[in-house]
């Protein structure tokens, strides 16, 4: 167990230090998990080849891709009303509902920590990533709504700082996404689509399209329509806000909101960082980007 500090030394959030990751606390919604033991007993599920599974640094577009990979593999036009199956929190008995009636997971761990049998069965893999800036800022006002984190009265600036050092739950952005975009370069015959928040936000339609035929699924022109239609923000947030799921109660003492959706849209960091603020991190990150090696997008 590690707590994450505060600038005044406090701590904030308690996190699982193992192999170079900061895991939840709250790990397959149980506390104090042993982290070794919990990632066997992950490795002790089997995956069939037609399952799949939406890879992001939080607040990249989990949810959104999750729902449209749903959509497409059942072919019905349908939202998934519980929290969504992820390997890093959900219960035991929800990943197992999940493989029966779903087939569609989540995770925000990396490579190396992911189900032994989905990657040997070559589940196809989905990385969603978004530009850092408006992760920041989507992850702070996230994270401001979890009863288990105690950051109320921190401003954006020092969490930002903290974002920028990794000193948040899952780690640095940074590191992240060096570790996805590793695994992608070694493992080049891997079933694994990149696909950025921005892109999907720019064009719904050819995003859900670009996903289907990755999935190798014949979906038809007016499925990839419905789909797009559905998830669009305004109607997906609607549908959420009014189909709020129990288990939300365990994790924020906001009543009737979905917490995982907010403004969903591209460039909100505008209206969180200074000017300051802004050409330091574009600084930071002149000589990281490109070694990326994705495109990143900080406006449409
Ligand atoms: S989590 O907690 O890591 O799983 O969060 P995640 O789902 O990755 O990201 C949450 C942000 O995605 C936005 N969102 C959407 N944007 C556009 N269209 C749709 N349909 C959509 N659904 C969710 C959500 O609002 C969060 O971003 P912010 O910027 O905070 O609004």
């Amino acid at each position: 167990m590690k707590a994450l500090l505060n600038e005044k030394g406090e701590p904030y959030e308690k996190v699982m230090e193992h192999d170079g990751y900061y895991f939840p606390n709250n790990l397959g919604a149980q506390k104090n998990v042993n982290v070794p033991a919990f990632l066997a007993g992950l490795n002790e599920l089997n995956f069939r080849d037609d399952e799949i599974c939406v890879v992001s640094y939080p607040k990249s577009g989990t949810h959104w891709t999750f729902e449209i990979c749903n959509m497409l593999k059942s072919g019905r036009t349908e939202f998934i009303d519980t929290l969504i199956p992820i390997f890093d929190y959900s219960p035991k008995e929800m990943l197992k509902f999940a493989q029966s009636k779903i087939g569609v997971y989540t995770s925000h761990f990396y490579p190396r920590h992911m189900p032994k049998q989905l990657m040997k069965t070559r589940c196809k893999i989905i990385h969603v990533y978004r530009n850092p800036k408006d992760v920041a800022v989507s992850f702070f006002n996230f994270i401001k709504k979890l009863n288990y984190v105690d950051i109320q009265d921190m401003s954006f600036s020092e969490f930002l700082r903290h974002f920028v050092s990794g000193n948040v739950h899952c780690g640095s952005w940074v590191k992240w996404i060096e570790e996805w975009t590793t695994f992608k370069r070694e493992n080049p015959n891997y079933p694994l689509l990149e696909i950025s928040y921005e892109e999907m936000k720019n064009n719904l339609k050819e995003s859900v399209e670009r996903i289907s035929n990755f999935l190798g699924l014949d979906s038809s022109p007016k499925l990839v329509e419905d789909i797009a239609r559905k998830c669009d923000f305004d109607v997906m947030s609607a549908h959420k806000n009014s189909h709020v799921p129990e288990r939300m109660k365990n994790i924020s003492s906001l009543e009737n909101t979905h917490i995982f959706y907010r403004k969903g849209g591209v460039g909100d960091w505008k209206n969180h960082f200074t000017v300051a603020e802004n050409e330091a991190f574009d600084k930071s990150m002149e000589t990281i980007l490109p070694i990326l090696g994705l495109k990143i997008t900080h406006e449409l």
